[in-house]
């Protein structure tokens, strides 16, 4: 008999729309990060994710949710990642596929960037209604911090283990937000112009109040991460223009963003677990 980790059903049996609360939730949870844990066997206990999509079997989700994860040689970090986020989106009993856009070469970081690359191509192969940006190294610790998309966009990480659980600062936006299909591309998704460390977040946030939308978090107790520990990466060096470029958004937001954003794609591949989107930022088009 085959067992999946999430403790969810396996067989198809009543097809209406899931409950507004999934009776398959269980709160906060204590993480633990095995070293030696391996992609085969984070996929033996999701014998239900196929080509890193998954949907419930005994009702039709409430929403279909794109997580895209922004990422360059974080593999361990990608790892857990998974092995976690898998049985937390299924016990949340919602359609879901997981994108991990990858950036080649070794040109500055640009993290906004590859998230919009993540948005328009998730979006040539299914509708989605939602999309969860998310960094690889943030796992959620308690499951009643829903994956959906709410009537405003939903920052979803009130605290973090070594930052006292406590939000940054008024205003933060960083590591895992959920906007609509809608509310992102009101906004012209992210700036493409943030390379290196910081700031993109802080972009994201003023171009959502500019159109008069409201930042939502769920409560403190509930929206609470672990960050796998990590130092700066090379290639990610803080952006010094960030500051500059904060001061210009409503001058340019509306042609920097989702349709100015070229890209070369080297590749797209469905693995198991993850769809892997590649892409190079160092040529043109
Ligand atoms: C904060 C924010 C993050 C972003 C960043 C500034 C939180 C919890 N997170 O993260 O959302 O705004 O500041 O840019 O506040 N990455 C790679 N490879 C690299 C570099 C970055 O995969 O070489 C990805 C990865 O998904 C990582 C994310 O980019 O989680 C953010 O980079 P970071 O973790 O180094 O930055 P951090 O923790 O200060
Ligand atoms: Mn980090």
């Amino acid at each position: 008999k085959i067992e999946s980790t999430a403790d969810v059903p396996m067989v198809k049996s009543f097809q209406g729309p899931c409950p507004a609360l999934s009776p398959y939730l269980r709160g906060a949870s204590k993480l633990s990060f095995k070293p030696l844990v391996t992609l085969e066997e984070v996929q033996k206990k999701n014998p239900l994710v196929a080509k890193g999509r998954y949907h419930p079997v005994e009702c039709s989700a409430l929403q279909h949710v794109a997580i895209l994860i922004p990422h360059r040689n974080r593999e361990k970090h990608l790892l857990y990642l998974l092995q976690h986020l898998h049985p937390f989106l299924q016990r949340q009993q919602l359609d879901y596929g997981i994108y991990v856009i990858h950036q080649a070469g070794n040109t500055k970081f640009n993290r906004a960037k590859l998230l919009n690359v993540g948005y328009l191509e998730a979006l040539k192969e299914v509708n989605w209604d939602c999309f969860i940006f998310h960094d690889v190294d943030l796992v959620p610790e308690n499951d009643f911090n829903i994956y959906m998309c709410d009537t405003q966009p939903k920052h979803l990480v009130v605290g973090r283990n070594n930052t006292g659980y406590r939000l940054r600062y008024r205003g933060y936006f960083g590591g895992v937000t959920a906007l609509t299909r809608e509310q992102f591309s009101k906004v012209n998704g992210f700036s493409n112009n943030y390379w290196g460390w910081g700031g993109e977040d802080d972009d994201l946030r003023i171009r959502v109040e500019m159109q008069k939308m409201k930042v939502v978090r769920p409560p403190a107790d509930v929206a609470r991460y672990t960050m796998i520990f990590h130092n700066r990466d090379h290639g990610n060096e803080e952006n010094r223009e960030r500051m500059k470029l904060l001061r210009q958004v409503s001058r340019t937001w509306k042609t920097d963003g989702l349709n100015s954003c070229s890209y070369k794609l080297l590749s797209v591949e469905h693995n198991p677990l993850y769809i892997n989107i590649t892409v190079d930022f160092s040529v043109q088009p």
